[in-house]
């Protein structure tokens, strides 16, 4: 124990000297040079080469950047309320944030992966995982928009998520931390042995992504940090890297630091599914929510699920085996070629690979080194392929190029080590600013890595931009890596803490991006699909408003006859039919955000009068030189009034 203690001590001493040996990098930052400005320019009305997706973190939404230039284009709303758009506000979108829990409008968003066909990045979806209270998310890549969500029982945490396999069969959800499998009232020092790690295996169809909660593997309790498929030749393989294997419940950052190696957990997903398709597995009670977007309807719909096929890893001989790797790993990648697995012990200098070939021959060779709850541990000296003697600290996560190389981050040395996939040289290494976290490259995380600029994101700000009181954005980094060595080109802020990033080439999603919604398509249940079927129907002391918005009036503009009491739902409808001419709606002492209905869409925002007067109601999009026009007022009498319910067609 103590010496874990003074093993502790010293990296955090390290980590001061590195960081404070990081002076901002005048002379030895090229940024400056003009041949790095010229790479990141993007002149006036050209466009970016790549997309960036970069995950929020506890903003709980996605962001979308341009590379070189590090501008951002939008923010998507995905499991955070979001007034920009009126996402979570509107009463389409409020069932998208459904939970066991109830209405839970805020997440941790991690890890954002492109969809894949063949291991190459397709650019259909991009699925994004919650931490916090386990969902994972399914994003359109051609609305930008989210269209599913669903939650992940038995599981906290939600972290080794949300990585696809290499035809999107699958979106994977690990959990980080174990619980106890079904949630109990029981004492928490009894965790070791009776908590659980559920690792869930969500299907995506292949036609319209929907996503179906296949099966959960109820795994020791140990803590389930990242993952990636394995892909080529170890496609049907899934990796978990996982720490606190001692199986502590208090004083982490000592307790589970006891044992020299913790486990990359190697997962036969194919097996397992061939089992559950053969009647294998328990079907267990659960409650988890499944929240589905609908483009035509332009409404969401959430409905609890009470059901999920859990399995049990010793139910399936050779479908799980133990990989050691030391030091308490955090990444856990894959190379291109689906040969290597990378441990990134994060207490350590060295990175350690395993090989998918060694690993096998192991299995088969029967190497073992005892199990683990019946799972069998290989014997290290049998999987491990290689070491890669860094010379950094703090390793944290690896991405790949398209010539062989790897590029690991290191935490606490505040840096980036390109090293050869197979000889575990180190070719270069270059420093971040400051501590850096996970880094990007386009397509770094499939079988086709797009070479050409690597983003690192970091972990502390500090001295890089304008200081803005206490509270810095985080910084990302833009590096050219076409070369041999890597050249830093750009900083950029970000939003939120980005952890992960995915990218891929502009030319994937361009031509493919939605401009606007057909207004004949619209299913919505409260379209006004002329505006001469604008009108207000009272049921009860329930108001639908039927609205219609073009440039540059609602119709109808003023309505009378509305009662302290009422619940008025204003469904709108954008009768453009133009690319990017979006309308708002927003009114007086409304307890919602305003809502921003796009081009052919139907959006409904609730309002609960509470004060007799005339009240009025505005567009907040400048939408057109009479933008300031595009408004309209409601008179809201007493309770027990008698104003006849009329309204003006403005015509
Ligand atoms: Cu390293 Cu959540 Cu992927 Cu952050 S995680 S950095
Ligand atoms: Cu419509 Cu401003």
């Amino acid at each position: 124990m103590k010496k874990v203690k003074y093993s502790m001590l010293g990296l955090l001493g390290l980590s001061m000297i590195f960081i404070g040996c990081n002076d901002p990098g005048k002379s030895s930052n090229g940024a400056l040079a003009s041949s790095a400005a010229e790479k990141v320019y993007i002149a006036p009305g050209q466009r970016d080469s790549y997309y960036a997706f970069l995950s929020g973190g506890y903003s709980g939404n996605l962001t979308v950047y341009g590379l070189p230039s590090g501008r951002m284009f939008k923010e998507i709303p995905v499991f955070s309320q979001f007034p920009t758009s009126g996402y979570g506000y509107s009463e389409e979108t409020k069932p998208m944030l459904n939970t066991s829990f109830g209405f839970v409008p805020w997440d941790d968003l991690h890890h954002p992966d492109i969809s894949q066909t063949n291991g190459e990045l397709d650019g259909r979806w991009i699925f994004v995982n919650g931490n916090n209270t386990p969902r994972i998310a399914r994003v359109s890549l051609s609305t930008f928009e989210t269209e599913e969500i669903i939650e992940i029982p038995n599981s906290a945490g939600n972290h080794s998520s949300s990585f696809i396999t290499e035809n999107t069969e699958y979106v994977v959800a690990g959990t980080r931390f174990s619980v106890p499998v079904p949630q109990r009232d029981m004492p928490i020092n009894e965790y070791k042995g009776n908590f659980k790690g559920a690792l869930s295996f969500i299907s995506v169809a292949p036609d319209n992504g929907r996503l179906n909660l296949e099966f959960q593997i109820l795994m020791p309790g140990f803590n389930y940090d990242l993952s990636r498929p394995g892909r080529a030749k170890s496609h049907g393989w899934f990796f978990f890297s996982t720490y606190n294997t001692e199986e502590a419940n208090s004083l982490l950052e000592v307790m589970a630091s006891q044992n020299d190696k913790d486990f990359i957990a190697a997962v036969n997903w194919m097996k397992i599914e061939e089992y559950v398709k053969n009647g294998g597995g328990t079907k267990m009670p659960a409650n988890y929510a499944h929240n589905v977007y609908d483009e035509e309807t332009h409404t969401g719909t959430s409905t609890m699920k009470k059901e999920v096929i859990t399995v049990d890893p010793t139910d399936v001989p050779g479908a799980f085996y133990l990989l050691p790797t030391p030091k308490s790993p955090h990444g856990c990648d894959v190379d291109p070629s689906g040969q290597y697995i990378i441990g990134s012990g994060k207490l350590s200098a060295d990175i350690t690979v395993h090989s998918f070939d060694k690993m096998m021959a192991a299995i088969e060779g029967k190497k073992f080194d005892g199990e683990a709850y019946g799972i069998p541990i290989l014997k290290f000296e049998e999987v491990m392929a290689g070491t890669v003697k860094s010379g950094g600290l703090g390793p944290l996560h690896t991405e790949f190029d398209d010539k062989g190389n790897a590029y690991t981050t290191f935490f606490i040395s505040s840096e980036v080590v390109k090293w050869n996939v197979g000889t575990w040289e180190v070719l270069d290494r270059k420093p971040t600013y400051y501590s850096v976290g996970h880094l990007m490259i386009p397509g770094g995380n499939s079988r086709k890595p797009f070479s050409k600029y690597l983003v690192a994101m970091n972990k502390i700000t500090k001295d890089r931009y304008l200081p803005t009181g206490p509270e810095m954005e985080h910084s990302a980094q833009i590096y050219d890596i076409s070369g041999d060595k890597m050249e830093l080109l750009y900083d950029f802020p970000t939003h939120g803490e980005p952890h992960y990033a995915a990218g891929c080439p502009a030319e994937l999603l361009e031509p493919r991006s939605k401009k606007i919604y057909r207004l004949d398509e619209n299913k919505h249940k409260y379209v006004t699909s002329s505006p001469d079927q604008a009108r207000v129907e009272r049921n009860g002391n329930e108001v639908h408003v039927y609205m219609s918005t073009i440039r540059s009036h609602f119709t109808p503009d003023n309505i009378e006859g509305i009662k302290v009491g009422d619940k008025v739902y204003f469904h709108i409808t954008n009768h453009e039919q133009d690319f990017d001419v979006p309308h708002g709606f927003s009114i007086i002492g409304q307890n919602t955000s305003e809502i921003l209905v796009m081009p052919g869409q139907t959006k409904t925002s609730v309002w609960e009068p509470k004060q007799v007067g005339v009240w009025p109601f505005y567009c907040t999009d400048f939408c057109s030189a009479l933008h300031q026009e595009m408004q309209g007022y409601v008179r809201v009498s007493p309770a027990n009034a008698n104003v006849e319910l009329s309204w003006s067609l403005g015509e």
